[in-house]
């Protein structure tokens, strides 16, 4: 039996935890949501609070490769012809000035091939892990990631990524209601405010753990079997 000590139980619930049936999640480490002239930026939003889980996703996924579990990343974007963009998700975003599919510092925003929606240098994927392309905030909606998990034997999930109350709680979720044992690595997310950073992870730890548990890199990479 294998438990890395997180809170509101030792995680997972069961103690098996194995690189074959365990995989890292990253999620939308894209320059829209981390970089300057992206989607975040140009909403106006703090950078530096969706670049804090850098390092520590960094030194994550080195302890997760070296070890040989699962490592898949998400990207969040669209079509170049949008027409898998919601009118109101468009919408939305041209209120607050980050019109979605509309041409910016780094291309057009959120769309797929643009240099925006491109994952950031620090954290790109190796060959040979899975990248999923999702349009909407959860990874398991209009995607192929849950018959991916099943197909490798994958039970268990660890998440990382941005933003903390949006994607990666959207995920989080949809797994959780599929069966998957979720651990969220706190340190390894970050969202466009702080308060609901903090909100995200505390309901994560209600009911028993409601959707899984919490922990952090240093406490997961030094327990990681
Ligand atoms: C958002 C995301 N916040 N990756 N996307 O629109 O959380």
């Amino acid at each position: 039996m294998s438990y890395v000590k997180a809170d509101p139980y030792p995680w997972p619930f069961d103690g098996e935890l194995s690189p074959q049936n365990t995989a890292l999640i990253v999620i939308d480490m894209q320059t829209d949501f981390c970089g300057p002239g992206g989607y975040v930026d140009t909403m106006g939003y703090d950078l530096g609070l969706t670049r804090a889980p850098i390092e520590p996703i960094k030194t994550v996924l080195a302890a997760m490769r070296d070890k040989g579990y699962h490592v898949l990343h998400t990207r969040e974007g669209h079509r170049p012809d949008l027409s898998d963009l919601p009118a109101n998700k468009r919408w939305r975003s041209q209120r607050i000035g980050a019109g979605i599919g509309d041409p910016g510092p780094c291309g057009k925003i959120l769309v797929r091939g643009e240099p925006g929606w491109e994952i950031i240098d620090e954290l790109a994927p190796l060959p040979g892990e899975i990248i999923i392309d999702k349009p909407g905030k959860g990874s398991f909606c209009a995607t192929d990631l849950e018959l991916i998990l099943r197909t490798r034997g994958v039970r268990n999930l660890v998440l990382a990524g941005i933003t903390t109350d949006v994607c990666v709680h959207t995920t989080m979720r949809e797994a959780n209601d599929r069966g998957f044992e979720c651990l969220l690595l706190e340190d390894c997310c970050g969202a466009t405010d702080l308060g609901n950073h903090e909100a995200a992870i505390k309901m994560v730890k209600m009911q028993g753990g409601v959707f899984g548990a919490v922990s952090d890199s240093r406490t997961f990479v030094a327990e990681l079997p």
